[in-house]
């Protein structure tokens, strides 16, 4: 198998260059991203198992931390905290009973935590909490956080003065079994809002975070045809930061937005897009662990239109289809992608993994197959 596979960063995300002296909003990167969970413990062991994440630090009772325990996992520029509760009242298990597992914070590393909230409140960002010094001994982090679409926060970290394993208050914890780096970079974030809203959110973005519009977006053509959603994304200046946003179509079917929406039982994150370098090797790995993907029918490999379209990839056609990645083309490059299932009980959450070739895409050409796959599982569950 011949293999051209990216190296740097900018390849495995797609970015793009960009001038930050006019940026209001400057930012750094991701920093992590929060999840509150049933149990954080067991969530712990299902991303080290299956996603080969890295245990390295830990926050709880023991650390005079008496509400919540969390477990930070990473894997390459990827910082997960899985947040549980210790106490019955405390804020993960409040929203735990309403929303299930789910996305509570998406955290940016940025220059200057207090111009960032200060523009982003200016802009009428619903402030939650001021920009604040945390310490221990590892040093200081500044951070502020801001509200956006449900309960979702963005929290706003300047950890240049700090060196410990993640936050003050953290200590170092030891990896659980043997990690093994599956993915690199998370490439987006994907916000589901109501009927009617996406451009208000895609507005909060432009205004709050300085974001532009990214060419691809799927109208009302594709949408009710398909899948019946409609969506957009905005990015930052150097397209390192990518949140499309989706909101419900009507049509004859339910639409998955809707499914989200009443199993959530808010707006909130859908899925989140993890960069990998060499995909076909994720993916055996991951479904080795128990890690499902969405069915692809071979009919979509079969399909000559689409083969002469991708023309020629990395790994021959039918590797891709031993293994359900779909691929796409567009002006730039191309993509290799794909999706799994519900990460929880609740049909809400889920991963995509994305191995880039010069696309900035996000997919466009597979929407139509991978929405059939959504919507048969859809039917599997009785919500269509
Ligand atoms: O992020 C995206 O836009 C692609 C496609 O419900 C997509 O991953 C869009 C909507 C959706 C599932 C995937
Ligand atoms: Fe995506």
């Amino acid at each position: 198998m011949t293999d051209t596979r990216p190296a740097t960063e900018a390849d495995l995300v797609g970015l793009t260059d960009h001038d930050v002296s006019n940026d209001p909003f400057p930012i750094k990167g991701w920093d992590h991203v929060r999840f509150y969970v049933g149990n954080a413990k067991q969530a712990a062991h299902y991303y080290a198992h299956s996603f080969g994440m890295k245990l390295v630090a830990y926050r709880g009772p023991e650390q005079g931390y008496k509400a919540h325990a969390e477990y930070v996992m990473k894997a390459g520029g990827v910082t997960f905290v899985l947040t549980g509760a210790v106490q019955p009242d405390a804020p993960a298990a409040l929203h735990h009973a309403k929303h299930g597992d789910g996305v509570i914070e998406v955290a940016l590393t940025v220059p200057d935590v207090d111009k960032a909230w200060e523009h982003a409140t200016k802009q009428g960002a619903k402030g939650i909490s001021a920009p604040e010094d945390f310490k221990d001994e590892n040093g200081t982090v500044r951070v502020a956080s801001i509200g956006t679409y449900g309960e979702v926060r963005h929290v706003l970290v300047d950890r240049s003065n700090y060196e410990g394993p993640f936050l003050p208050g953290f200590i170092e914890r030891k990896p659980i079994g043997n990690p093994e780096r599956r993915f690199q970079a998370i490439d987006h974030i994907v916000g589901n809002v109501e009927l009617g809203k996406m451009n208000e959110w895609v507005d909060f973005y432009n205004r709050v975070m300085g974001f532009t519009n990214m060419a691809e977006f799927i109208g009302d053509d594709i949408a009710t045809e398909y899948s019946a959603l409609m969506s957009k994304v905005v990015a930052n200046g150097n397209r390192k930061i990518k949140f499309p946003l989706n909101e419900p179509a009507i049509s004859k079917k339910k639409s998955q937005i809707d499914e989200y929406l009443e199993f959530y039982g808010s707006p909130g994150v859908q899925h989140m897009a993890l960069a990998t370098n060499d995909i076909l090797s994720t993916v055996d790995h991951l479904r080795a662990a128990g890690v499902e993907f969405l069915d692809v029918p071979d009919s979509y490999y079969e399909d000559e239109e689409l083969r002469s379209r991708i023309g020629k990839v990395r790994a021959p056609i039918d590797e891709l289809q031993k293994r359900g990645i779909l691929v796409d083309r567009d002006e730039d490059g191309y993509l290799l992608q794909i999706f799994t299932k519900p990460q929880q009980d609740r049909p809400t959450f889920f991963f995509e993994f994305i191995e880039r070739h010069g696309s900035l895409g996000f997919g466009k050409g597979n929407f139509k197959a991978l929405f059939e796959a959504i919507e048969r599982e859809q039917d599997r569950r009785g919500n269509l």
